[in-house]
């Protein structure tokens, strides 16, 4: 209340007036300060606001319908662009579902900061039952590979530093940074606040690997009689696309590109070994890995996959924990990639000689073989359509829109548009990764579309796709130039299963017969096509490329076409009990 008495004091006793600044706009400026304009998140108590200043400070604000799908926006955004991904959620339910994405996102090391609002910290951590009550910062630890909470407005800008350089410097992987609702409206003067912020330098400092390492991995490849150079999706990451080309070229070592470094060199390259996977994986002596690790997805570098023939592994990766981690690395180059990779082409100097003529013509010779055994499978032009004729319609788009970016989920839809579908320019294609994650689909596009403005081509199973299917929404909401193409085989596999009771539940396995998803995007405004046959597919997805409009087209596949489980049924436990 203003009494009489101090309206009428004389101006000059009043205090000059003081400029201030609160943890929303600490929070907006840190991110500002370090290059980060694009949130990926939903709204919500307590951080609608902030997402509301932020975009009124000019950053993009993409807000999603489920936090899963921005927290896979944020975690590819970090791939793409090497710099943290930012999903922003609301505390425990949207926390919860941000999470899934950031422990996905460490397993991939993809860089990204879940920064989730919570609520007030006596009485969460006297459990007194508050609104949204959870202990995320314990959840989130075991997660990712750094958990921070920040109490005070002047440690934003510090708090925010950290989680950046936790992210991206060595191994990339997810950040959690717990910013409690007080923080928020905490206020400060805003001098002292601008400088508390803090631009990190050399986020994710070069790791130069030892000479000695460099020489013992060169020392190895050399004595290779039947050598093989494995791609990872770190190689595709450290955007040293020009050093990897040339080190692979000079070698003239055959190269087997994992998922996501498809692409690093054309898969139609004369020393890609895609097409001659198993002859290289059993029959070659030496393995150098790139930015590639020997987990599931290399059956652990040893077993039947791998052949009798004793193996060498040289492996080059910035974690040094990673070696040894399956079997002996006898050569490890533990460094960053790109300056790994120089050091290494420099090392090798010009007069590396050729891998013997002998193994370069056994790989020639059974990648020529299987690509004319694939080829009149991808022509077939029936309705409906089984998996290879759909593919072989999409693989000649993308081979004449190289620039697109395919994102591409499922089973069958997974495995067999990996080996059909050749990508031809690095982090061109964005799948499943080390998980084999369902749900990544529509997060993903929206990221790409955002992140580098090129169109983008989902290529969707129908299960696959209805875990993110409701982002169709946002991606025309902000008029993304997205092409989803949903593989329709009526369920999971196949649509072809059926209860074995004769009751009236389906079996677990299938879904509606004959849904209809592109009605899905008509209903926000977007372009729904149905198609039964590849020509059909091939004229709706080049139109929507062409347009750049929101498209769906539901693509309709033989139910019968799929396998159990895709290319890797043999990891289905088996019973030996027979019911009868
Ligand atoms: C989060 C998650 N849940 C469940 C699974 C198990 N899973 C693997 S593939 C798949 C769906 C396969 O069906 P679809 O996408 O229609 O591909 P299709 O083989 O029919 O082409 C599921 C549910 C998973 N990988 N991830
Ligand atoms: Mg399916």
């Amino acid at each position: 209340m203003v009494d009489a008495a101090t309206k009428t004091k004389p101006e000059t006793a009043a205090e000059p007036e003081q400029e201030l600044t609160d943890g929303f706009h600490l929070v907006i400026d840190a991110l500002k300060l370090n290059g980060i304009n694009t949130i990926y998140g939903v709204p919500g108590i307590p951080i609608t606001d902030l997402g509301r200043m932020a975009q009124a400070a000019g950053m993009r604000v993409i807000s999603f319908r489920h936090e899963q799908n921005a927290g896979n926006a944020a975690a590819i955004a970090g791939f793409l662009t090497k710099t943290p991904g930012i999903c922003l959620t609301v505390s425990a339910p949207g926390f919860l579902n941000g999470v899934t994405a950031l422990a996905n996102a460490t397993t991939n090391c993809f860089p990204m900061i879940l920064i989730s609002g919570s609520s007030e910290r006596e009485i969460v951590d006297l459990q007194q039952g508050d609104y949204e009550e959870m202990d995320q910062l314990a959840i989130a630890k075991p997660l990712c590979k750094a958990a921070y909470r920040v109490l005070h407005a002047a440690d934003i800008g510090i708090g925010i530093a950290r989680a950046i350089r936790a992210a991206v410097s060595g191994r990339p992987g997810g950040v959690y940074l717990d910013l409690p609702a007080k923080l928020f409206s905490q206020v400060m003067d805003a001098q002292a606040g601008a400088k508390s912020l803090v631009k990190v330098i050399d986020p994710a400092p070069a790791q130069i690997p030892a000479p000695a390492a460099v020489k013992r991995a060169l020392d190895v490849l050399k004595s290779a009689k039947r050598p093989l150079i494995i791609l990872g999706k770190g190689a595709a990451y450290a955007q040293a696309d020009d050093a990897i080309r040339a080190l692979v070229e000079k070698s003239g070592v055959p190269f087997l590109p994992m998922s996501m470094a498809k692409g690093l060199l054309p898969d139609t390259h004369p020393q890609c070994a895609g097409a001659a996977r198993s002859t290289v994986l059993a029959q070659s002596d030496v393995v150098m890995l790139i930015g590639a690790r020997l987990n599931w997805l290399l059956s652990h570098g040893k077993g039947k996959t791998w052949g009798e023939a004793p193996k060498k592994f040289i492996q080059v990766d910035i974690e040094p924990k990673e070696m040894d981690s399956n079997v002996e690395i006898a050569a490890p180059v533990v460094g960053d990639i790109g300056s790994s990779v120089t050091a290494l082409l420099e090392a090798m100097g010009s007069k590396w000689p050729a891998p013997p003529a002998d193994w370069i013509d056994t790989v020639k010779a059974k990648r020529e073989e299987n690509i004319a055994k694939m080829a009149p499978r991808l022509m077939k032009n029936s309705a409906p359509m089984d998996f290879h004729g759909a593919l072989g319609a999409l693989r000649t788009i993308v081979k004449e829109r190289p620039d697109a970016i395919l994102v591409n989920e499922g089973a069958n839809t997974l495995d067999l548009a990996r080996g059909v579908i050749d990508m031809y320019r690095p982090r061109k294609r964005l799948d499943v990764g080390t998980w084999g994650v369902m749900g990544v689909g529509m997060g993903f596009a929206v990221a790409a579309a955002i992140e580098t403005g090129k169109p983008v081509l989902a290529v969707e199973g129908d299960s696959a796709f209805g875990f993110s299917g409701m982002e169709v929404e946002t991606i025309c909401r902000y008029d993304l130039p997205v092409c989803v193409v949903v593989f329709n085989n009526n369920g999971i596999y196949r649509g072809t299963n059926v209860n074995p009771t004769g009751g009236p539940d389906p079996s677990p396995t299938v879904f509606v017969k004959d849904a209809r998803y592109d009605k899905m995007m008509e209903a926000f405004g977007g372009v729904g096509v149905n198609v039964t046959t590849p020509d059909e597919l091939s004229r709706a997805v080049n139109a929507a490329m062409d347009s750049g409009k929101p498209t769906l087209i539901n693509a309709v596949i033989d139910p019968a076409a799929g396998t159990e489980s895709g290319r890797i049924g043999n990891l289905n436990p088996q019973s030996v009990i027979r019911k009868k």
